[in-house]
């Protein structure tokens, strides 16, 4: 329990008994430490210190605790000033995400904050690490503010589907003006200390910043306070900070960042609500200021928006504890082999030389070793094109990058990743090679999109090596990493997947061997949903809007055109021979790449590209086909709302996403909802497929299958684990605990 104003006694008796001395402003009064907030006098400053790990989040015991040290502090008759500053990494991230959607518990951060800043003598907050959110409410609320070089400032709940809520919206405005405030708040992005101190955000920027950094910020804090004492400065409080003065110009701001977000925000909630919640700080007191804050927060909370945002922070964190990673260590990982200089392994030399290491690529003969190299550099010209890149910069990186044909060059590498042809032939050949020339140790990673990675492993003399690292096109801008996990693969190679992620800036996730590993699985599935509705009457076009207007940034048309419609129709002629001759088959597809319209790369596809345009547009000559498709396959077409168009496409996903964990291929509904948030564009505030159908309820899209399935027994067969969790009256999220 936290410190009650009764154990407090023995530090405000330590301060009476030498109150009247020189003593009483150098002697420390013991601290007290009843909880995750400690405080105890240093001289004439009393110093607080939140020490919750591992972030410093301030849930119901730290806001309890700042209260009470905020009243021995008025209370503690020899504290001249207050310094509040975090231990560990951090000064404070921010609320503590996991209350949020329970039943709040007081007191409020607004009444924390509040009482930090009507505190009567000056309170200094130190920031060091991340003071973010809530965090940075709190350095807000206090009079006077220092921050370490190294320190992040922000108001980051614009990305949970929130607004900053603890009077960051009245209080920012007014210290650093309308404009860089709500920038700040609608991009959400973390400011360094030299930037904050230029936008006035804080006073003073610190020393120093290592290892020690809290005890640094602790050291300097404590200085700016005796400071502060020393200079009898006066408490200074924020919510009377005079940046909005200049009424037309804040105005002007408010209504600049109303039309950008309008334009911007497409179907995000809180943003908007920012820009009202800031034009309250221009028209209202402070006080009725706070209550407008309060309230639009609070519609935050309740939309389901802030659910999905919530879930998606906290699974992209989960995803990093597989079983491997918490079990093994990962191998060495400086110097990297590529096998193959098409664009997918040309994309991943560009991910291995961005993150500093050297690479070396492997072609088959001189000419082909030169396309693999121009690839490469082309990354890189583009950059400079745009301005984003000195000439140097590339040429220094380029040194890290070698060519040769002779595998031999491969010899020393920590590991290699194959992203030959797919095809299992060739890829036997190419691990062949590798088994011969890498050293002991190294991990022989495959890149395959679909081939059977037990097969590739079971071909050498090293299984226990080799492991699927699956990159999405273009590799060096998508996120998302699978890392595959074949049976005979040992656990130190798994977690050497994880380092690479971790090294490449990747979301890696745990997939099990199947056809497509989790993302293109599902993505197979709920394509033909899609092929399905365009042959019974919706036009791709509408379907790529009703995907679009769901949150995605293309539909699944445009996707195919985007990607080269030549992929998908070389994956069909090569599972023609195993297809269920009782399966729909809709040919539509083959009959537009029969054409030779591959999509933007041949100016026509789905839609038309005229001289090259990345936008398309639709194409009578498609909907011809699609008619003459619908003809032959005796289909007379209907109608289908956009709302009908999701509920099959969505359905499709769920249910095979059901599937995937059913068959342990992902290890819980968060990894599937990972993969499809960081490699195929899925919308963010919906948290992914498995939390959307969580939304939605799982009876309902159960009951959608079923009423599917009255049309296409075959198609839309429910997941087993769809079905049992139903029964049970269970969600996904129950099945998303980590190993
Ligand atoms: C807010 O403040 C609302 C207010 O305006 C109004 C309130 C009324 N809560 O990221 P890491 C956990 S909204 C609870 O791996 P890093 C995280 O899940 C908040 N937990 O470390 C992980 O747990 P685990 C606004 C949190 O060093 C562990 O801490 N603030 C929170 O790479 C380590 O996290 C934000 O949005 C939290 N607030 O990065 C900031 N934050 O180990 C969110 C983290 O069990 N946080 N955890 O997996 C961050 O951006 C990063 O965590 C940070 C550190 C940059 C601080």
């Amino acid at each position: 329990m936290l410190g009650s104003p009764q154990s407090l006694g023995p530090a405000r008796s330590a301060t009476q008994e030498t109150s009247d001395t020189h003593m009483a402003t150098t002697t420390p009064s013991p601290s007290t430490s009843t909880g995750p907030v400690t405080f105890e006098r240093l001289g004439d400053v009393f110093v607080v210190t939140i020490d919750n790990p591992p972030v410093n989040a301030l849930g119901v015991d730290v806001r309890r605790g700042l209260v009470a040290a905020i009243d021995a502090a008025e209370a503690d008759s020899a504290a001249k000033a207050v310094l509040i500053v975090g231990a560990g990494r951090n000064f404070i991230a921010g609320a503590d995400i996991r209350e949020f959607g329970k039943t709040p518990q007081p007191p409020s951060l607004p009444e924390v904050c509040l009482k930090i800043e009507n505190c009567t003598k000056p309170v200094v907050a130190a920031i060091h690490g991340a003071a973010l959110g809530g965090g940075l409410e709190v350095a807000l609320s206090a009079h006077y503010r220092i921050a370490s070089p190294t320190a992040k400032l922000g108001l980051p709940e614009v990305a949970l589907g929130l607004l900053p809520g603890s009077g960051g919206t009245q209080r920012a405005p007014r210290l650093i003006g309308v404009k860089p405030a709500i920038e700040l708040m609608l991009s959400g992005r973390h400011a360094g200390a030299r930037e904050a101190l230029s936008l006035g955000l804080v006073d003073r920027l610190g020393t120093d910043a290592d290892a020690d950094a809290d005890a640094d910020a602790r050291a300097e804090g404590l200085a700016y306070a005796n400071e502060l004492v020393a200079a009898k400065a006066p408490v200074r409080r924020t919510r009377e900070a005079g940046a909005l003065a200049d009424k037309e110009a804040s105005r002007a701001a408010l209504e600049a960042a109303r039309a950008d977000t309008a334009k911007k925000s497409r179907g995000l909630f809180s943003p908007m609500k920012i820009v009202e919640a800031v034009e309250g700080a221009l028209t209202l007191p402070f006080d009725e200021g706070m209550a407008l804050e309060r309230k639009l927060f609070l519609q935050c909370i309740d939309s389901p928006q802030r659910a999905g945002l919530i879930h998606a922070f906290f699974a992209e964190r989960e995803v990093l504890k597989a079983p491997e990673t918490k079990s093994a260590s990962p191998r060495a990982l400086e110097s990297a082999g590529i096998v193959g200089g098409g664009t997918m392994g040309a994309g991943i030399a560009v991910a291995m030389l961005d993150a500093g290491m050297p690479v070396t690529m492997i072609e088959r003969d001189d000419t082909q070793l030169a396309r693999g190299r121009a690839n490469v550099e082309k990354v890189y010209d583009g950059l400079i094109a745009k301005g984003r890149m000195t000439p140097e910069a590339k040429a220094a990186v380029m040194a890290r990058f070698s060519g040769s044909t002779s595998y031999d060059a491969l010899a020393q590498v920590d590991i290699v990743v194959e992203a030959v042809f797919e095809e299992m032939g060739v890829k036997k050949a190419v691990f062949a090679e590798l088994d011969r020339v890498c050293k002991r140790g190294a991990v022989i990673a495959t890149n395959t999109s679909y081939l059977d990675i037990d097969e590739i492993a079971a071909s050498i003399s090293r299984p226990q090596d080799v492991v699927g690292l699956h990159f999405f096109s273009p590799a060096n801008i998508m996120k998302l990493l699978e890392i595959v996990v074949p049976a005979k693969v040992s656990a130190d190679v798994v977690a050497t997947g994880f380092e690479l992620a971790k090294k490449l800036k990747k979301v890696p996730v745990r997939a099990g061997v199947c056809d497509g590993f989790i993302g293109n699985r599902i993505l197979a599935v709920y394509r033909q949903a899609a092929d399905h509705m365009m042959e019974d009457g919706a036009s791709p076009y509408d379907i790529d809007a009703a995907v679009r207007n769901f949150g995605y940034p293309m539909g699944p048309f445009q996707v195919s055109d985007l990607a080269g419609g030549d992929i998908g129709w070389a994956t069909r002629k090569r599972k023609a021979a195993t297809r269920d001759p009782k399966a729909r088959y809709v040919q539509v597809a083959d009959r537009i790449c029969e054409r030779g319209w591959f999509g933007q790369k041949t100016q026509r596809g789905y839609y038309l590209y005229p001289e090259g345009a990345r936008t398309g547009v639709p194409d009578p000559e498609v909907l011809a086909i699609i008619d003459a498709e619908r003809e032959r396959a005796g289909i007379k077409p209907r109608a289908f709302t956009e709302e009908e168009i999701m509920r099959r496409y969505m359905a499709a996903m769920i249910n095979e996403g059901a599937n995937v964990v059913l068959q342990r291929i992902a290890l819980r509904p968060l990894d599937v909802d990972v993969t499809f948030l960081y490699g195929y564009g899925f919308p963010r505030h919906r948290g992914g497929p498995m939390k959307y159908a969580d939304t939605v309820g799982l009876p309902k899209v159960l009951a959608d299958i079923q009423e599917f399935a009255k049309e296409d027994p075959i198609f839309w067969k429910p997941s087993p684990l769809l079905v049992q969790l139903v029964e049970r009256g269970a969600d996904f999220a129950s099945l998303n605990q980590s190993e």
